[in-house]
C-alpha cells in the first residue's frame, strides 16, 4: 500500500540544494501517488490533486487574465456557478452561460471570444449530455482553452482528453473517493505549459490536500470499476420504476432510451452513470416531504459514494442559483444512487412517494 507520509517538510543535505521533496505544500509523495494515478485514470501526462474540487477549479482559473472571459453551461453546479460570478467577476474575469446542448448557441457564444469554455456533462443536477468533441472544435477555432468537469461520469465512463479537451477537472469527493469520507480535486492535462502554470499556481496559492486525504481518494479509487458498474445498474433500474410511477412528471438519465442526450451518451460514454434526477408532479412541496420521507436514500448534498443520497437541488445544492437566470424546478429531485440491493431502493422510493401524495 502506498505509505501515508505524513510530513511537512524534508531533511536537506544541504542549504539550497533542492533535490527531490522538500516541502509538503509543494509535493507529497502520497500526493505525487494520487496525481499519478488521477493522470493514468484520465489517459494524461499530467495529474494534480486539491483539497477540493472547488479548490481545483479555483486553480484552473488562475489561467486567465482580468478581461478574459469564460464560457459554461446554463446548467451546472452551483459552487461553480457562484466562483464564476460572485469571484472570478471581481477579478474582471467574465463569465457567460449558455445551454450547450443547442451547438448553435455554443457557436454564437463563441463570438464574444472567451479564453476558456467550460463543460459539465453530464450536467449537475438535470443530467443534460453535452457533446464534448463538436464543443471542443468550436472552441479550439476560436483558441479557447476547453476544461471538462468529469466528476458526474468518473474517468471510468468518460475521458474527455481523447475528445479533444485541454483539462479535466474533478470533484474527487464524489465517484473517485466513493465513500462519503473525503473531500478533494484533481485535475489532469497532457499540455506541459498548462501543467507547468497550474503546477506554479497549486503551490503559489496552496490549496493542497492533506497526505491522509490522498491515501483515502487512493483507496477508493481501487474499486472505482466495480462500484461505477453497479452505480449504473442500480441507476437504471430506479430511472425505470420512476418513469412508471404516476407521482413523476419527467425522469432526466442518460441510460433512459427517450432522454435527448441518449445517443450522444452512448457514443461519448462508456456507461450513463449513477445520477438520475426526477420531477415531480406536485411541485416543491411534495418534492421537499418525500425528500424527508425516505430513509435508505439519505437527504444530503454530495453523490458518488457507496450509500445513496437525495437531493433537493433548488434549496441546497443549487440555493446560490437564486435570483439567477439559471432556473431549478422546485419540483426537482436529484438522486445519487448507491450500491445498495436494488430492490431496497425501490421500495424505499415506493413508500417516500406515498408519503408524499
Ligand atoms: O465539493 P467539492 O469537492 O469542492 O467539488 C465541487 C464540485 C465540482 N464539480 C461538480 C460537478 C460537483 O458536483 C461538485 C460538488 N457537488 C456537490 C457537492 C453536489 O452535491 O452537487
Amino acid at each position: 500500500m502506498t505509505p501515508i507520509y505524513q510530513t511537512s517538510t524534508y531533511a536537506q543535505p544541504e542549504p539550497a540544494v533542492h533535490k527531490g521533496y522538500d516541502y509538503s505544500r509543494t509535493a507529497n509523495p502520497t500526493r505525487t501517488a494520487l496525481e499519478t494515478c488521477l493522470a493514468s485514470l484520465e489517459d494524461a501526462t499530467y495529474g494534480l490533486a486539491f483539497a477540493s474540487g472547488m479548490a481545483a477549479i479555483t486553480t484552473i482559473a488562475y489561467l486567465l487574465n482580468p478581461g478574459d472571459r469564460i464560457l459554461g453551461p446554463d446548467d451546472v453546479y452551483g459552487g461553480t456557478y457562484r466562483l464564476f460570478v460572485r469571484v472570478l467577476q471581481r477579478y474582471g474575469i467574465q463569465p457567460a452561460f449558455v445551454d450547450m446542448t443547442d451547438l448553435t448557441r455554443v457557436e454564437a457564444a463563441m463570438a464574444a471570444r472567451p479564453r476558456m469554455v467550460v463543460i459539465e456533462t453530464p450536467t449537475n443536477p438535470f443530467l443534460k449530455i453535452l457533446d464534448i468533441s463538436r464543443i471542443a472544435e468550436l472552441a479550439h477555432a476560436h483558441d479557447a482553452l476547453v476544461v471538462v468537469d468529469n466528476t458526474f461520469a468518473s474517468p471510468y465512463f468518460q475521458q474527455p482528453l481523447g475528445l479533444g479537451a485541454d483539462l479535466v477537472v474533478h470533484s474527487t469527493t464524489k465517484y473517485l473517493g466513493g465513500h462519503s469520507d473525503v473531500v478533494g480535486g484533481g485535475l489532469a492535462t497532457s499540455s506541459k505549459e498548462i501543467y507547468e502554470t497550474l503546477k506554479f499556481h497549486q503551490n503559489a496559492a496552496g490549496a493542497v490536500p492533506g497526505p491522509f486525504d490522498c491515501w483515502l481518494v487512493l483507496r477508493g479509487i481501487k474499486t472505482l470499476a466495480v462500484r461505477m458498474e453497479r452505480h449504473a445498474s442500480n441507476a437504471l433500474q430506479v430511472a425505470q420504476f420512476l418513469r412508471g410511477h404516476p407521482a413523476v412528471a419527467r425522469v432526466l438519465y442518460p441510460g433512459l432510451p427517450d432522454h435527448p442526450g441518449h445517443h450522444l451518451a452512448s457514443r461519448q460514454m462508456k456507461g450513463f452513470g449513477g445520477m438520475v434526477s426526477a420531477v415531480l408532479k406536485g411541485g416543491g412541496q411534495v418534492a421537499r416531504t418525500a425528500a424527508s420521507a425516505t430513509r435508505v436514500f439519505i437527504l444530503a448534498e454530495s453523490l458518488g459514494g457507496v450509500e445513496s443520497l437525495l437531493d433537493h437541488p433548488a434549496s441546497m445544492t443549487h440555493a446560490s442559483l437564486a435570483g439567477s437566470p439559471l432556473q431549478i424546478d422546485e419540483g426537482l429531485l436529484r438522486l445519487s444512487v448507491g450500491i445498495e440491493h436494488v430492490q431496497d431502493l425501490i421500495d424505499d422510493l415506493k413508500q417516500a412517494l406515498e408519503k408524499a401524495k
